[in-house]
């Protein structure tokens, strides 16, 4: 074996050698870098005559071709190695199954509420949202609820800082101050046209939302649900109420042969009054009388703090508990259930 030829071999074994691109660099300098062995060669190529530059040259380029091919192939070996570990490492498994993303849901309450929403929605009511924290006006005055009202007391109504003496503030017991507000604001739209005897359109409105009163135990919350209604015109009577809340419940429960009770009460808003039973002829409440709601023709004092005459205008008003709602239909039997938070029940509702 010739002088280069084992040059050759000698860079194929220290290329071998090389466990990592950055040593297989190294050993490639040793031959071909500035100061490596072909280099040298080639230096050694001007002493010699002008017939033997030839031939050894072109020896000498062989060579360093040949290291060259070996440089290569060691480089592309290198990376290929490096390549399949990461892939091992990198393995994924496309038959494993994929991680579930826990997706939320609406509380159970607000299921009911968006289900009232829809059915009223369908009997052309408009829904009214508005203030947690009311002015005693809205909730008590304007809706006939005299001074010495057991309703107004410190303990049964929590009352908020920041109030003055002939304006206090309170957390509402009530979703109908919501319905004075939307009340008065169409009385004022259509002002005009009342002063001109050319009346106005019907206010039909339901106001849902949470209330607050100072209760609490197995059927009462602190803070608990309420929707109340409220229709008002020209000739509206005890007789649509009794369509509505008939066509809503039968709806609501999804039970067409659903029967109702408007059975005589008091409020200080409506006069009558009624209080709304409801009975199912199957399932498991079946024969039992339920009270759902309470209901009355709004009260002609009222209708006047609403800003409309109440010679002239009349119509009904009622009032339920979507909580007790949400508990007759899906059979829950403690109201504190819905405000703890657990979300091993929350979830049966998804
Ligand atoms: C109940 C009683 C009721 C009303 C609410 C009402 C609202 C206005 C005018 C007149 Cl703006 N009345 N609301 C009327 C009767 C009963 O609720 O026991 N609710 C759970």
């Amino acid at each position: 074996m010739n002088e280069l030829d084992s040059l050759v071999v000698a860079a194929q074994a220290e290329f071998s050698g090389a466990r990592t691109p950055a040593d297989l660099e190294n050993a490639k300098a040793l031959f071909l870098g500035k100061a490596g062995k072909i280099t040298e060669l080639m230096k050694g190529l001007a002493a010699l005559p002008v017939d033997q530059k030839k031939t050894r040259g072109a020896s000498i380029n062989e060579a360093k071709q040949a290291i060259e091919v070996a440089l290569v192939e060691r480089r592309q070996a290198l990376a290929d190695a490096e390549l399949a570990v990461q892939l091992k490492a990198e393995a994924l498994d496309v038959s494993l199954p994929g991680r579930r993303v826990p997706t939320g849901g609406l509380h159970p309450v607000s299921l009911t509420l968006e289900r009232i929403e829809g059915i009223f929605g369908s009997m052309g009511f408009e829904v009214a949202q508005g203030p947690e924290i009311e002015t005693d006006w809205f909730n008590f005055t304007a809706l006939n609820t005299p001074e010495d009202h057991p309703a107004r007391s410190m303990h049964d109504t929590f009352y908020v800082k920041g109030g003055s003496s002939d304006a206090p503030l309170l957390l509402r017991t009530h979703t109908s101050p919501m319905q004075i507000r939307h009340a008065v604001q169409h009385v004022k739209r259509y002002r005009a046209s009342l002063d001109a005897d050319m009346g106005m359109p019907e206010i039909r409105v339901i106001a849902p939302g949470r209330t607050y009163r100072v209760d609490s135990d197995a059927t009462h919350s602190p803070m608990f649900h309420q929707c109340e209604g409220l229709w008002i015109g020209e000739a509206v009577s005890f007789k649509d109420l009794k369509v509505v809340f008939t066509d809503f419940c039968r709806t609501f429960f999804e039970s067409e042969d659903l029967v109702l009770r408007f059975r005589p009460s008091f409020f200080p808003f409506t006069e009558p009054s009624a209080e709304v039973d409801i009975q199912f002829q199957s399932g498991p409440l079946s024969g039992r009388w339920l009270e759902v709601a309470g209901s009355g023709q709004v009260h002609p004092n009222v209708v006047r703090n609403m800003g409309l005459d109440p010679e002239k205008y009349i119509g009904f008003a009622f009032g339920m508990g979507p909580d007790r709602l949400t508990m007759l239909r899906y059979g829950v039997n403690d109201l504190r259930l819905f405000f703890d938070g657990d979300l091993r029940f929350l979830s049966q509702f998804q």
